[in-house]
């Protein structure tokens, strides 16, 4: 079993950064949901790599549908704020509920399951990429 889910896991993450996936020079950026609320603030998850052989950070968020856009760590009333998320050369990561993820705060709307809302992820050095935002209770293919 523990070999199955090795070998599920290896062909998985592949298949999940192929679909609805950007790319911006050596960074990969997998399928990016969040789920539905009806609250101010929102956390989205995204798994990233750095394809590269020099660190790389993720350094800023934002999005039209947020007054605010940034990164934390933590769940809940002990999330902290952080300035950035460094990418480590064929490390890959996936932003999560209980470590790093991105928080919107200040939504303009609530945020229903099927919606879709664009976000802006800035990385150091390579620049800025443009994606969708999936609405969704789990995270889709
Ligand atoms: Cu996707």
């Amino acid at each position: 079993m523990r070999i199955f889910m090795a070998f599920l896991a290896v062909i998985f993450v592949p298949a999940a950064l192929a679909a609805h996936s950007e790319r911006l020079g050596d960074i990969r950026v997998g399928h990016i949901w969040a789920p539905p609320t009806e609250e101010s603030g929102v956390a989205v998850y995204v798994p990233l790599m750095n394809m590269g052989d020099a660190p790389a950070h993720l350094a800023a968020v934002e999005s039209p549908i947020a007054e605010s856009a940034g990164l934390r760590e933590g769940q809940g009333e002990a999330a902290e704020p952080i300035e950035s998320l460094e990418l480590l050369p064929n490390q890959p990561i996936s932003l999560a509920e209980w470590r790093v993820h991105i928080w919107l705060e200040g939504l303009d709307r609530p945020l229903e399951e099927g919606d879709r809302f664009p976000i802006k992820l800035h990385f150091e050095p390579q620049g800025v990429v443009e994606i969708d935002v999936f609405v969704e209770t789990s995270p889709g293919h």
